[in-house]
């Protein structure tokens, strides 16, 4: 295979059950991933666990469990979470695996060897929810703004990475434009490097238990988000595999709009002291709110997905969070939007459409040929286009737009009308249509995608399948694609 394609989303904290933010960053990531096989690629998906974090362990103290098993079942849960939502990723990092720990500490072994790992006493405020020091300026009334609680008071003995060192080269970095999309969250990380500069930052934590030991002193364990940041190279057994040498460096890292610091800062710093080749590709998406407010457990208003996903089929929360959010600005979730999805666009547009095809499909028994003008309604261009922009949401639009034309030729040709070689050739277009939709409609829809191709007797396919053959396979029987809720 020609080019390969790594994705990675953020790896999730596991101080409690998934919510529903969660499981549209993993959506929005599979949507990409697929869409890459589609074109052939040869994709690698990471997505996983950040489990090392202080937060995790006050949550299993909280509720009086020992901190291995609680992290385990949390765990759990947030695999099972990729499953229901038929999220395709190759691999799952956990941050308490051995091959994780490994390399966590060769990256802060190599980060000291390049002499920017230095002791210091640092006295600041601490936000557990951030799991990081924040400075007065970045609290609103007090309080840090993304978990809206008062951070905590620290004085500690701890190791610093001089991270001033690559201000210069941070910021040159982020003066590409590309390197962060949106391109507004990049110019936000730039105004903040060229105003600030990059300070030092503290990369070990003292007194704890949970965590992974700092390979050069025993009494510290490396700062979670340091430990975190290299999953992504971890997961791929840096620094000598074959897997390291073919994915590395990340097409893209997937992540929610709090953490866009951490890796287009922090994250591009670590790796230029430790002497890695930098990632090509931040994508920054919103958040989910519920009335405006983000969700998340420290809010209290977290929406369980694996909850919705057993009321809704999984292709139709896909479905409602990427047409509905435009990608990069945050998005409110509600049962109504999406039963407006389901009953509207899903059910009125495509599961129609599948179901009149397949019905008069039936009434023709001659050959399926004889191409007329249907097919020019699909612009596979744009779709394309939109696809690299990140803008999920306009490809969708771009797909739903020829399934729409589909339902308008069906109305202006009134087959029904129609036999012999006339039928024909209108049953063909729409045939060949339905299963240019089946590959399309994959990276979007999986499990309905299944159902067509089963529908349409037809194969798995990528973008090179996409235009119309010379005849139409023949069809076996239409069942409904979608329920009316
Ligand atoms: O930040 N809507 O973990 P996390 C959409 N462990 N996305 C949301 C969201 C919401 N309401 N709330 C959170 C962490 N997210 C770290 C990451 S990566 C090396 C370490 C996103 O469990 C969030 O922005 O708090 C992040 O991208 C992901 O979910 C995990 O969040």
């Amino acid at each position: 295979m020609d080019r390969r394609f790594y994705i990675t989303t953020a790896i999730d904290y596991v101080n409690s059950r998934p919510h529903l933010g969660h499981a549209y960053e993993k959506i929005l990531t599979d949507v990409i991933a697929r869409w890459h096989r589609l074109l052939g690629e040869d994709v690698h998906f990471l997505t996983g666990t950040d489990e090392n974090a202080q937060k995790n362990e006050q949550a299993a103290r909280e509720a009086g469990v020992p901190v291995r098993d609680f992290v385990d079942e949390n765990t759990e849960h947030f695999k099972e979470l990729c499953k229901l939502l038929n999220i395709s990723n190759d691999d799952f990092i956990r941050t308490t695996e051995p091959r994780h720990i490994r390399v966590a500490q060769d990256v802060f072994r190599r980060l000291h060897e390049n002499g920017d790992i230095y002791k210091g006493v640092y006295s600041g405020l601490y936000c557990g929810g951030c799991e990081a020091f924040l400075t007065e300026k970045e609290l609103v009334d007090g309080k840090c703004p993304e978990h809206d609680q008062p951070p905590k008071p620290i004085t500690e003995e701890n190791y610093f990475f001089k991270m001033s060192r690559y201000t210069s080269r941070v910021e040159q970095l982020l003066s590409r434009p590309g390197f962060v999309v949106p391109e507004c969250r990049r110019k936000e990380m730039l105004n903040r490097v060229r105003s600030e500069g990059l300070k030092d930052i503290c990369v070990s934590r003292v007194n704890m238990e949970w965590g992974i030991t700092t390979p050069i002193d025993r009494e510290h364990k490396i700062y979670v988000w340091i430990d975190a940041l290299s999953n992504y190279i971890s997961a791929l057994e840096y620094p000598d595999s074959a897997m390291f040498r073919k994915y590395w460096p990340a097409d893209m890292h997937m992540i929610g709009k709090g953490i866009n610091w951490f890796h287009s800062v922090i994250w591009p710093s670590i790796l230029m002291s430790a002497g890695i080749e930098l990632p090509r590709k931040i994508v920054v998406h919103g958040y989910i709110t519920v009335n405006g407010q983000k969700i998340s457990k420290s809010l209290g208003n977290a929406i369980d997905p694996a909850e919705i996903a057993k009321r809704y089929p999984a292709d139709t929360i896909r479905y409602q969070l990427v047409r509905d959010i435009p990608f990069g600005e945050d998005g409110d979730f509600s049962e109504e939007t999406l039963r407006a999805r389901i009953n509207g666009e899903l059910l009125a547009d495509l599961g129609n459409l599948v179901s009149r095809v397949l019905k008069l499909a039936g009434n023709h028994k001659g050959r399926l040929r004889g191409k007329d003008h249907l097919s020019r309604y699909l612009n596979i261009k744009a779709m394309q286009k939109h696809m690299e922009n990140i803008e999920l949401h306009h490809a969708l639009e771009e797909l739903w737009s020829f399934i729409r034309a589909c339902n308008r030729y069906i109305s202006k040709k009134e087959p029904w009308k129609l036999e012999g070689k006339e039928l024909g050739v209108v049953m063909y277009n729409l045939l060949e249509a339905l299963r240019v939709v089946s590959i399309l409609v994959e990276p979007f829809l999986p499990e309905t995608a299944g159902k067509l191709r089963k529908q349409l007797r037809v194969g798995t396919g990528t973008i090179r399948d996409c235009s119309f053959r010379t005849e139409a396979t023949r069809p076996g029987k239409g069942e409904h694609l979608f329920q009316r809720v």
